[in-house]
Protein backbone atom coordinates (compact mmCIF):
# COMPACT_ATOMS: atom_id res chain seq x y z
CA UNK A 1 0.00 0.00 0.00
CA UNK A 2 1.19 3.39 -0.94
CA UNK A 3 0.50 6.34 1.54
CA UNK A 4 1.34 9.98 0.21
CA UNK A 5 1.24 12.33 2.75
CA UNK A 6 3.03 15.62 3.40
CA UNK A 7 4.49 16.06 6.75
CA UNK A 8 6.36 19.15 7.77
CA UNK A 9 9.68 18.62 7.93
CA UNK A 10 13.01 20.28 8.38
CA UNK A 11 16.71 20.67 7.80
CA UNK A 12 19.93 22.28 7.71
CA UNK A 13 22.64 22.96 5.93
CA UNK A 14 25.16 21.58 2.72
CA UNK A 15 28.43 22.88 0.95
CA UNK A 16 30.20 20.10 0.92
CA UNK A 17 33.72 21.97 1.33
CA UNK A 18 33.21 22.26 5.23
CA UNK A 19 31.56 18.45 6.02
CA UNK A 20 33.67 16.97 4.33
CA UNK A 21 31.17 15.79 1.80
CA UNK A 22 30.05 12.32 0.76
CA UNK A 23 29.38 12.87 -2.65
CA UNK A 24 29.28 8.65 -2.88
CA UNK A 25 26.39 8.68 -0.35
CA UNK A 26 24.08 8.07 -3.34
CA UNK A 27 21.15 4.88 -1.76
CA UNK A 28 24.44 2.44 -0.79
CA UNK A 29 25.13 3.54 2.64
CA UNK A 30 23.60 1.46 5.19
CA UNK A 31 23.67 1.23 8.25
CA UNK A 32 22.51 -1.58 10.35
CA UNK A 33 21.48 -2.39 13.73
CA UNK A 34 20.24 -4.80 15.88
CA UNK A 35 17.76 -4.02 17.84
CA UNK A 36 19.10 -4.40 21.37
CA UNK A 37 15.31 -4.89 23.07
CA UNK A 38 14.36 -7.75 21.16
CA UNK A 39 13.74 -10.63 22.96
CA UNK A 40 13.01 -14.53 21.95
CA UNK A 41 9.88 -15.24 20.80
CA UNK A 42 8.96 -11.67 20.26
CA UNK A 43 8.17 -11.39 16.75
CA UNK A 44 10.44 -8.50 14.64
CA UNK A 45 10.25 -6.35 12.24
CA UNK A 46 12.94 -5.04 9.88
CA UNK A 47 12.40 -1.83 7.91
CA UNK A 48 14.34 -0.14 5.20
CA UNK A 49 14.17 3.93 5.39
CA UNK A 50 15.50 5.91 2.34
CA UNK A 51 15.57 9.55 2.81
CA UNK A 52 15.88 11.46 -0.52
CA UNK A 53 17.61 15.06 -0.29
CA UNK A 54 15.39 17.01 -2.58
CA UNK A 55 17.73 19.90 -1.93
CA UNK A 56 21.29 21.94 -3.18
CA UNK A 57 22.66 21.37 0.00
CA UNK A 58 23.87 17.92 1.78
CA UNK A 59 22.33 17.31 4.86
CA UNK A 60 24.41 16.45 7.30
CA UNK A 61 23.65 12.30 9.13
CA UNK A 62 20.32 12.35 10.60
CA UNK A 63 19.72 11.24 14.32
CA UNK A 64 16.83 8.80 14.35
CA UNK A 65 14.72 7.07 17.11
CA UNK A 66 12.59 4.10 17.06
CA UNK A 67 9.85 4.47 20.23
CA UNK A 68 7.10 4.24 20.93
CA UNK A 69 3.82 6.66 20.85
CA UNK A 70 5.24 7.97 24.44
CA UNK A 71 7.86 9.87 22.98
CA UNK A 72 8.87 12.90 21.19
CA UNK A 73 12.24 14.35 19.01
CA UNK A 74 10.91 17.29 19.24
CA UNK A 75 7.08 19.28 18.66
CA UNK A 76 6.66 22.00 16.03
CA UNK A 77 5.52 25.10 17.66
CA UNK A 78 7.61 23.88 20.75
CA UNK A 79 11.40 25.42 21.61
CA UNK A 80 13.96 23.00 20.10
CA UNK A 81 15.91 21.13 22.99
CA UNK A 82 19.89 21.55 23.19
CA UNK A 83 20.87 18.64 21.18
CA UNK A 84 18.34 19.86 18.29
CA UNK A 85 19.51 22.79 18.22
CA UNK A 86 23.12 22.07 18.24
CA UNK A 87 21.69 19.60 15.34
CA UNK A 88 20.14 22.28 13.32
CA UNK A 89 22.69 24.47 14.07
CA UNK A 90 25.95 22.05 12.98
CA UNK A 91 24.65 19.10 12.72
CA UNK A 92 26.37 17.69 15.62
CA UNK A 93 24.06 14.46 16.90
CA UNK A 94 26.52 13.26 20.59
CA UNK A 95 23.73 15.91 21.69
CA UNK A 96 20.17 14.85 20.51
CA UNK A 97 21.82 11.16 20.90
CA UNK A 98 22.30 11.24 24.69
CA UNK A 99 18.78 13.44 25.19
CA UNK A 100 16.79 10.42 23.05
CA UNK A 101 18.25 7.72 24.69
CA UNK A 102 17.49 8.72 28.07
CA UNK A 103 13.73 9.15 27.17
CA UNK A 104 11.86 6.71 28.54
CA UNK A 105 9.24 4.71 25.09
CA UNK A 106 12.39 4.43 23.23
CA UNK A 107 13.72 1.37 21.58
CA UNK A 108 17.25 2.35 19.85
CA UNK A 109 19.20 5.87 18.59
CA UNK A 110 21.43 5.96 15.87
CA UNK A 111 22.69 7.67 13.38
CA UNK A 112 22.36 7.36 9.65
CA UNK A 113 24.31 8.13 6.77
CA UNK A 114 24.45 11.71 5.39
CA UNK A 115 22.85 12.26 2.29
CA UNK A 116 24.21 14.51 -0.36
CA UNK A 117 22.15 17.10 -2.87
CA UNK A 118 19.95 15.44 -4.47
CA UNK A 119 20.89 11.74 -3.44
CA UNK A 120 19.52 9.14 -1.35
CA UNK A 121 20.32 7.40 1.21
CA UNK A 122 19.19 4.28 3.55
CA UNK A 123 19.25 2.49 6.82
CA UNK A 124 17.69 -0.42 8.51
CA UNK A 125 15.98 -0.77 11.60
CA UNK A 126 15.17 -3.57 12.88
CA UNK A 127 12.47 -3.73 16.04
CA UNK A 128 9.52 -4.98 17.86
CA UNK A 129 5.90 -4.22 18.51
CA UNK A 130 6.68 -2.46 21.24
CA UNK A 131 8.47 0.02 19.26
CA UNK A 132 6.95 0.91 15.87
CA UNK A 133 7.57 4.99 15.29
CA UNK A 134 10.53 6.64 13.88
CA UNK A 135 11.30 9.69 14.28
CA UNK A 136 14.87 11.87 12.81
CA UNK A 137 16.61 15.01 12.28
CA UNK A 138 19.22 16.17 9.96
CA UNK A 139 20.76 19.59 9.50
CA UNK A 140 20.66 21.50 5.81
CA UNK A 141 24.12 22.50 6.17
CA UNK A 142 23.74 25.98 3.63
CA UNK A 143 21.13 27.37 7.28
CA UNK A 144 21.25 28.66 10.14
CA UNK A 145 19.24 26.25 11.81
CA UNK A 146 16.96 24.42 9.30
CA UNK A 147 16.48 20.89 9.41
CA UNK A 148 14.69 18.04 7.35
CA UNK A 149 13.16 16.00 10.08
CA UNK A 150 9.82 13.65 11.37
CA UNK A 151 8.25 13.59 14.31
CA UNK A 152 6.56 10.38 15.21
CA UNK A 153 5.87 8.65 11.92
CA UNK A 154 4.22 5.41 12.30
CA UNK A 155 6.53 2.76 10.57
CA UNK A 156 4.26 0.48 8.47
CA UNK A 157 3.95 -2.66 10.00
CA UNK A 158 0.84 -4.69 8.58
CA UNK A 159 2.52 -6.90 6.60
CA UNK A 160 6.39 -7.56 4.41
CA UNK A 161 6.50 -5.02 1.74
CA UNK A 162 4.17 -2.21 3.28
CA UNK A 163 5.56 0.92 2.67
CA UNK A 164 4.40 4.50 3.64
CA UNK A 165 5.98 7.38 1.19
CA UNK A 166 5.92 11.31 2.34
CA UNK A 167 7.58 14.44 1.47
CA UNK A 168 8.99 16.81 3.95
CA UNK A 169 8.90 20.69 4.27
CA UNK A 170 12.07 22.33 6.07
CA UNK A 171 11.70 23.28 9.46
CA UNK A 172 13.46 26.18 11.09
CA UNK A 173 14.44 25.04 14.88
CA UNK A 174 14.15 28.82 16.24
CA UNK A 175 17.63 28.80 18.16
CA UNK A 176 19.83 30.74 15.38
CA UNK A 177 18.62 33.84 13.37
CA UNK A 178 18.46 33.08 10.08
CA UNK A 179 21.26 35.69 8.73
CA UNK A 180 22.17 33.80 5.80
CA UNK A 181 25.42 35.08 6.54
CA UNK A 182 28.86 33.12 5.60
CA UNK A 183 29.86 34.54 9.23
CA UNK A 184 26.97 32.02 10.68
CA UNK A 185 26.61 28.98 8.03
CA UNK A 186 28.46 25.80 8.13
CA UNK A 187 28.18 25.45 4.27
CA UNK A 188 30.25 28.88 3.70
CA UNK A 189 32.94 27.81 6.61
CA UNK A 190 31.36 29.08 10.16
CA UNK A 191 31.24 26.67 12.58
CA UNK A 192 29.21 27.03 15.87
CA UNK A 193 28.69 30.24 15.88
CA UNK A 194 25.84 32.50 14.94
CA UNK A 195 22.91 34.80 16.68
CA UNK A 196 20.59 33.19 18.93
CA UNK A 197 16.94 33.29 17.85
CA UNK A 198 15.16 32.45 21.32
CA UNK A 199 12.00 31.30 19.16
CA UNK A 200 10.55 27.96 18.79
CA UNK A 201 10.43 25.28 16.18
CA UNK A 202 8.24 26.11 12.72
CA UNK A 203 8.05 26.10 9.18
CA UNK A 204 10.75 27.09 7.13
CA UNK A 205 10.15 30.17 4.68
CA UNK A 206 13.23 29.00 2.70
CA UNK A 207 17.10 31.09 1.88
CA UNK A 208 15.33 34.62 1.68
CA UNK A 209 18.56 35.83 0.00
CA UNK A 210 19.49 38.55 2.87
CA UNK A 211 22.76 37.36 2.72
CA UNK A 212 25.46 35.06 1.14
CA UNK A 213 23.38 31.91 1.20
CA UNK A 214 21.82 31.48 -2.80
CA UNK A 215 18.75 29.84 -3.34
CA UNK A 216 18.90 29.02 -6.65
CA UNK A 217 22.28 26.84 -5.57
CA UNK A 218 22.18 26.16 -2.24
CA UNK A 219 18.60 25.96 -1.26
CA UNK A 220 15.61 23.68 -1.76
CA UNK A 221 11.68 23.75 -3.50
CA UNK A 222 8.39 23.49 -1.52
CA UNK A 223 9.94 19.72 0.10
CA UNK A 224 13.11 19.47 1.31
CA UNK A 225 13.35 15.38 1.30
CA UNK A 226 11.47 12.40 0.54
CA UNK A 227 11.30 9.87 2.70
CA UNK A 228 9.98 6.09 1.94
CA UNK A 229 9.83 3.17 4.55
CA UNK A 230 8.91 0.09 3.85
CA UNK A 231 8.92 -3.34 5.89
CA UNK A 232 11.11 -5.75 4.14
CA UNK A 233 11.02 -8.49 6.83
CA1 LIG B 1 16.29 30.25 12.60
CA1 LIG C 1 25.60 28.98 12.82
Amino acid sequence: MLRRRTLIAALAASCAASFGATATANAASNATDANPTAKAGQQTYVFKVTIRNLGRADLTSPVYAVHNRSFRLFRLGKKASPGIAKLAEDGATSGARAEARRKRGVGQVNIGPRIAARRSASFRITTTSKHLRLSWAAMQICTNDVMAAQSNAKLPASKVGARRVVRIRALDAGSEQNTESRAHVPCLGAHNVGPNENGVIKRSKGIQGRGDVVNATQGWGKFLARVTIKRIS
